[in-house]
């Protein structure tokens, strides 16, 4: 085998044979995420932890103060940016006429939530700005729930007074639904973080939903199993974030989305009742699938408080590879062919362009581990047996090399080095927040499609964009298609959109694969799902939450309000 891999060896392949019996490695190890940003992440709800609450007379001053009206101009210029026009679909509207926290109110939270209603605004202002910096609001009360019985007191509560809440968990979302717009108050699940059980067999797991991601897969890992999602977010998102947002990641060619793989959700209602569809079955056809609902609903439905979820085996064998590609043409048929070759063991094929690679290489100093290309993508193997996975992918790659599909390549054969190759992938995003301020899309398409909204963009904008980077699930479908400028830009944000919305409708995409809509894409949902079907997911949320105190401002367009 050795032998004829060198006679077809071309000058620019730098493939490394990897040994049939290379030890099976956990695809824990393979992730790397955004390290620096875990930490600043997890720093706030540490310290919120330890706090104790300020006096009760500064309490009565800052909510004095929430009811200044500079308050609500002040939040709503920073989410139009400076000379922000008030007419952009993605500003903020009007703060709608919801009740303002009194001290009276105060007083019931602190009842209910001993020690755990927090208004040291020093520690409320992390919740209040979203991962990204580029939504701010000015919420004054975080609550910290850490039993569905206190998220339903919480939630009569609040309905009752007509009090408008935000959920939060994790804080990771991109799309500005995870923080307040004006003085929402903040409903963090960071303290409702336990297992609940665990069945070794069946392979489900029922937890709270604040639990977070990588929390979760360290527990599953020890016990032969892994979550069927992940994200480079996952040091911080919390599993009742990820199925509110529905989010998918780089396991969803493999396992699925969130919509198959949860069995049942414990949900609260607006007015406090507690919804129990945390089932554990995998079949259960008697009546409407209200789980469903919930997965993707960004808090505006309710607050997902547990999650029932059925979790993957760990495979045995798990193989990373990184390779170069001349064109996208190319990509795809690597694509084709890896899906025909691989077949069953395939856990992953994603892609970046070469220009996240200049981003990598010049803001975090990673280095591009082949020869410069136009288009590099990672794939991951996940088997069950190392010789078996080995020589498919080895007669994978031979076949892409000879048909000249790729151009140059490494395989990973140590855990190092396969956390290596990940990262590449999984810190674009980090890479641009260095780059200056990011427009972010999230597109689903016809996959021979995806790129073609890349170069078209970089054409429309010409210099006027810092950067125009493409990358994503290449095996979902899913475009990142990313924009940065120096600074917030309302003039380069008009020639974006509605340009890249009606660009993805022209082709029957979704303008949102799996960030979501919440407050910035909220308007654009007429350009993937038609009128008739938005107005009944507004008779929905008017069931739901009659008041509209859940997440208001976010995921449903304003004209339904
Ligand atoms: P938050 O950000 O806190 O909230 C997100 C939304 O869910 C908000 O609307 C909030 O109100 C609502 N919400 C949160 N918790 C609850 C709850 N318990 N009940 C009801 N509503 C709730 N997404 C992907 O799909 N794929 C990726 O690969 C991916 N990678 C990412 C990588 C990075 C570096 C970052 C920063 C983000 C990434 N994301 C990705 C975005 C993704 O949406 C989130 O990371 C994740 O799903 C959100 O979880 P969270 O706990 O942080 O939720
Ligand atoms: C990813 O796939 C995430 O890396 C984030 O969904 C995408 O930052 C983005 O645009
Ligand atoms: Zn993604």
């Amino acid at each position: 085998m050795k032998g004829k891999y060198r006679r077809m060896r071309n000058e620019r392949l730098r493939f490394f044979l990897w040994l049939l019996s290379t030890p099976p490695r956990s695809v824990f190890s393979v992730m790397l995420g955004v390290f620096q940003t875990r930490q600043k992440l997890r720093t706030s709800p540490r310290l919120l932890s330890r706090a104790g609450l300020p006096p009760v007379d500064l309490q009565v001053q800052l909510l004095l103060r929430g009811r200044c009206p500079q308050s609500a101009t002040f939040s709503r210029e920073l989410h139009l940016g400076p000379g922000g026009s008030a007419s952009s679909p993605a500003a903020a509207p009007q703060r709608l006429p919801f009740s303002r926290v009194t001290v009276e109110d105060l007083t019931f939270f602190r009842k209910t939530l001993p020690g755990r209603a927090i208004t040291d605004p020093d520690l409320v202002q992390s919740s209040n700005e979203d991962w990204l910096k580029s939504v701010r609001g000015s919420s004054e009360v975080l609550l910290r729930p850490q039993t569905t019985q206190e998220v339903s007191q919480i939630l009569s509560y609040c309905q009752s007074r007509n009090l408008a809440v935000n959920p939060q968990g994790g804080n990771t979302g991109l799309v500005g639904g995870s923080v307040p717009v004006y003085d929402e108050i903040i409903l963090s699940t960071s303290l409702m973080n336990n297992i609940l059980s665990f069945d070794k067999i069946s392979g489900i797991l029922t937890c709270q939903a604040g639990c977070v991601l990588e929390n979760l897969s360290l527990y599953l890992e020890e016990r032969d199993y892994i979550m069927p999602l992940d994200l480079g977010a996952k040091g911080s998102c919390q599993i009742g974030g990820n199925v509110a947002t529905n989010a998918g990641g780089l396991r969803l060619l493999r396992y699925g989305s969130l919509r198959g793989t949860v069995l049942g959700l414990e949900v609260v209602l607006a007015d406090g009742q507690v919804l129990d569809c945390l089932s554990t079955l995998r079949k259960d056809n008697t009546g409407y699938d209200l789980k469903q609902l919930f997965i993707g609903s960004e808090g505006t439905l309710g607050v997902i408080t547990a999650v029932s979820i059925l979790c993957p085996q760990k495979p045995k064998s798990v193989n990373v590879v990184f390779l170069g590609c001349e064109t996208f043409d190319q990509l795809l048929k690597s694509f084709q062919l890896c899906k025909g070759m691989l077949g069953e063991i395939l856990s992953a094929f994603e892609f970046l362009d070469s220009e996240c690679m200049r981003l990598l290489n010049t803001h975090l100093k990673l280095a591009n581990p082949i020869s410069d290309c136009p288009f590099y993508i990672v794939i991951e193997t996940s088997g069950s047996d190392s010789d078996h996975d080995s020589q498919k992918l080895h007669n994978f790659l031979e076949e892409a090399m000879t048909s000249l599909l790729v151009t140059d390549g490494t395989v990973a054969t140590e855990e190092s080095k396969i956390k290596m190759l990940w990262s590449m992938r999984e810190r674009v995003t980090e890479a641009l927040t260095h780059d200056g301020f990011t427009y972010k899309y999230d597109i689903s398409l016809p996959v021979e499609r995806i790129y073609q909204l890349v170069t078209d963009m970089r054409q429309h904008l010409g210099e006027r964009a810092r950067s125009v980077v493409g990358y994503g699930h290449v095996g979902d479908g899913n475009l990142h298609l990313n924009i940065t400028s120096s600074a917030k830009d309302p003039a380069l944000l008009a020639s974006i959109e509605p340009f890249v919305y009606e660009w993805t409708a022209k082709f029957q995409g979704s303008i949102s694969a799996e960030h979501g809509l919440g407050l910035k894409k909220r308007n654009y949902i007429y350009y993937s799902k038609s009128r008739p079907t938005v107005a009944v997911m507004g008779k929905m949320k008017m069931l739901l939450d009659p008041k509209g105190i859940l997440n208001p401002y976010k995921t449903l367009p304003d004209d339904l309000k």
